[in-house]
């Protein structure tokens, strides 16, 4: 058998190649680039916590009204904090700390000290009259702003003190407007009046008998009784004796709802008319089918017409549930005293305190803009009648819109 000979040099060779084609050529590894210096983080802004105090009943016959006062103003905070408000190179984040009154004038001024100890940059309060005007004195020697949403007594603001500020119309005009309507409108030639000896009961009714005596009209009875009572027939039976054409109560719903269930069941004909702290959705739940054809005012404009009202009315609703009276005004006053701090570039009360006076701001109730005494410019007094177990605008007067209202009015 013949075998071919193959030269060793060539199987030698052949190996060679063999081994140098099945051996994977490595390929020297490129140095891993080494990592980029992470970029330096922006440095986070500084923080700063700004509170503001809230202060109205929480607790007692008109708690509810407190209660909705106070979410106004926790709206009004958690939509500024969303903001990420930057005031003096810091973000803001802005804490309502609320106390509760009672709608006791003693109980007012301690809680206000509380306040001021608590160094809030400023207060939203009180709900009542009679806790707002000698509170006003603690949160002035503090130097503090004050806004009250809802204390409709003109002595609040006439004090002579920088601090003091309302968001709503005062007792003189609702006054003039409420005696009027009773006279020209309701037709009233004999009103009966009754008040609950607080500062706002007592203040409207003295506004009021004077603005029916200016119509024309005769007080035939003036009565009184207190913000916790609950039984009025005493007082009904007397001013029946006398057969007015119109009852006028200055007082709270709390103390309404139940006096309207008394008229009607005494057989008073007397149509019955209230101001602001009466005319409320919860004076119908307790006065039910006795509260129909009340006529109430309030001292602003109608919920459903509030000038940039609609996001709040839903926001409010949603969370909280049905507004009351005042909720819109004390988110307002909220924003009021954050647009202030903005202007100033401060939450320093010295600073941003002279910035307050000079507000002109468009708020969910409408332009704020306030006189050199801290009242409202221009403030608007809604008369309503409870019809269908509903308040049903009749008329408004004053008010000024807001810009989302009024577009033209930027032009
Ligand atoms: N404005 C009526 C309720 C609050 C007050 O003035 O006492």
């Amino acid at each position: 058998m013949n075998h071919v000979r193959i030269p060793g040099v060539l199987v030698v060779l052949a190996a060679s190649v063999a081994l140098i084609g099945c051996g994977k050529k490595e390929e020297p590894k490129a140095a891993a680039p080494a990592p980029a210096p992470a970029a330096a983080a922006p440095a986070p802004k500084p923080e700063m916590v700004v509170k503001i105090g809230h202060v109205a009943p929480l607790t007692g016959p008109i708690a509810h009204l407190g209660k909705d006062n106070e979410n106004g103003a926790r709206l009004a905070v958690e939509d500024a904090n969303a903001k990420k408000l930057e005031i003096d190179g810091k973000v803001v984040k802005f804490e309502l700390l609320g106390e509760d009154d009672q709608a006791d004038p003693k109980t007012g001024t301690v809680v206000a000290q509380k306040l001021v100890d608590a160094k809030v940059a400023g207060v939203v309060g009180h709900l009542n009259s009679g806790t707002t005007i000698p509170a006003s004195a603690i949160y002035n020697q503090a130097g503090l702003p004050q806004i009250s949403p809802s204390a409709t007594n003109p002595k609040y603001t006439q004090q002579g003190f920088n601090t003091t500020f309302r968001v709503m119309a005062n007792d003189i005009q609702q006054g003039s407007v409420v005696g009027s309507y009773a006279v020209k409108d309701m037709g009233a030639k004999k009103v009966a009046i009754i008040d609950d000896r607080t500062a706002y009961g007592q203040g409207l009714a003295d506004e009021v008998e004077k603005a029916a005596k200016a119509g024309g009209a005769t007080i035939v009875a003036r009565e009184f009784t207190n913000d916790k009572a609950t039984d009025f027939k005493a007082i009904l039976t007397k001013i029946k004796a006398k057969n007015p054409d119109v009852i006028f109560l200055g007082g709270m719903d709390a103390v309404g709802g139940p006096m309207l269930k008394q008229i009607k069941e005494l057989g008073i004909k007397a149509k019955f008319t209230t101001g602001d702290g009466g005319c409320s959705p919860e004076l119908i739940k307790l006065a039910g089918p006795a509260s129909e054809g009340v006529i109430c005012t309030q001292a602003g404009l109608p919920v459903d017409k509030l000038p940039n009202g609609q996001k709040f009315v839903e926001d409010f609703t949603k969370k909280y549930g049905q507004i009351q009276i005042y909720s819109p005004y004390s988110y307002d006053a909220v924003m009021v005293l954050v647009d202030a701090m903005k202007r100033a570039n401060s939450a320093d009360p010295v600073k941003y305190l002279p910035e307050v006076g000079k507000t002109s701001y468009d708020g969910v109730t409408g332009k704020v803009e306030f006189d050199e005494k801290g009242d409202i410019k221009n403030g608007a007094i809604t008369v309503f009648e409870i019809k269908d177990g509903k308040l049903v605008t009749l008329k408004s007067e004053g008010g000024t819109a807001g810009a989302a209202a009024a577009p033209e009015a930027k032009k």
